[in-house]
C-alpha cells in the first residue's frame, strides 16, 4: 500500500455546540449540532473500522470550526507541523492542537510566518502539493518548505482555483499516485504525472475524500462518482456529510491521519 494512504492513527476533535457558527462561503442553512455529532460519530467509527487508533480531543467552544482538525496541523512520517490558519477566527486552533502532537511525536515544528491551512496540502507518495488560497499564502508555503525539506520532502506550490476554499476541496488522494479531482482543478495541470479519476459532473462536492488503509471515506449522495470508483476497484465507506457541508467541511477536514515516529 502507498505510504501516503497507510496510517495507524487519527486525531479528531468533538464538534462544539458552537459549530452552528462555523464559517461558510454561502449561507445555505445552519448545521444541526445534534446531527453533526451523530455524523461525526459515524466518521470516527469508520476510521476505527479502517484500523485507526483514534485520539479524540475535546470540543473547543471558542472555536466553532475546530472540528476540522486537518487545518491546524500537518502530520508526516518524520514529524508534525503546527500550521497557521489564515482565517482569523481559526488561528488559535493551531496552538490548541500542539500538545496532542507533542504527546505523539518526538519532532514537532511550528509555522510562524505567513498563513497555511491543512486543507490546502495534499501529501502524495512523492511530494507535498500546496495550493495558494484565501487561507494559504506564499510566506506560509515557504515556512512549511523550510521545515519539511530537511526531512526529505519536496514542496510544490500551486494555485487553488478561484472561489474554492481549499486545494483539497477539489481533490482527494486515492493511492500514492492516483487522485480523485474536479475538472476545474485537474485542468490546471497540477496533476500531470498522476492518474486522475474525474468526479462526475454535478458531483464536485465529493472530490474531497480520504483514503485510509484499505478504504475510501466518501461523502454519501454522489452515486455516479461512487460507481466510478467502485468500478476502479476502490472500497468505499459512504458517510453522511450534509451538516459539515453547510460550513464547507468534508471528509479530509475532520481528521489528521498519520503514523507517529
Ligand atoms: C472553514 O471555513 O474554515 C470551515 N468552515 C471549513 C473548513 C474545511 N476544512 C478543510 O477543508 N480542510
Amino acid at each position: 500500500m502507498s505510504t501516503a494512504t497507510a496510517f495507524t492513527h487519527a486525531i479528531v476533535r468533538a464538534p462544539a455546540a458552537s459549530v452552528t457558527d462555523g464559517l461558510r462561503a454561502v449561507d445555505a442553512g445552519t448545521p444541526d449540532a445534534g446531527q453533526f455529532v451523530a455524523d461525526h460519530a459515524a466518521y470516527v467509527a469508520a476510521l476505527r473500522a479502517a484500523g485507526a487508533e483514534v485520539i479524540a480531543l475535546p470540543a473547543l467552544e471558542d472555536f466553532p470550526d475546530s472540528v476540522f482538525v486537518e487545518d491546524a496541523a500537518l502530520c508526516l512520517p518524520q514529524g508534525a507541523v503546527v500550521l497557521r490558519p489564515g482565517a482569523p477566527s481559526r488561528l488559535g486552533e493551531a496552538a490548541a492542537m500542539a500538545p496532542a502532537l507533542r504527546a505523539l511525536y518526538r519532532r514537532v515544528e511550528t509555522v510562524t510566518e505567513g498563513f497555511i491551512e491543512g486543507g490546502d496540502i495534499l501529501v502524495t507518495n512523492t511530494e507535498i502539493l500546496v495550493g495558494l488560497s484565501a487561507r494559504t499564502d506564499a510566506a506560509g508555503v515557504a515556512a512549511l518548505r523550510a521545515i519539511v525539506e530537511p526531512w526529505g520532502h519536496t514542496v510544490r506550490e500551486l494555485a487553488t482555483p478561484p472561489d474554492v476554499l481549499h486545494f483539497k476541496t477539489d481533490c482527494g488522494l486515492l493511492d500514492g499516485g492516483t487522485v480523485l479531482a474536479t475538472d476545474r482543478l485537474a485542468a490546471s495541470g497540477c496533476f500531470d504525472g498522476y492518474r486522475v479519476i474525474p468526479v462526475a459532473a454535478g458531483e464536485e462536492a465529493c472530490a474531497n475524500c480520504v483514503r485510509f488503509n484499505d478504504v475510501v471515506l466518501f461523502p454519501a449522495g454522489h452515486p455516479q462518482t461512487a460507481a466510478r470508483l467502485r468500478a476502479e476497484g476502490y472500497e468505499l465507506v459512504e458517510l453522511p456529510n450534509d451538516q459539515a457541508a453547510l460550513i464547507d467541511g468534508g471528509m479530509s477536514c475532520l481528521s489528521l491521519r498519520f503514523t507517529p515516529l
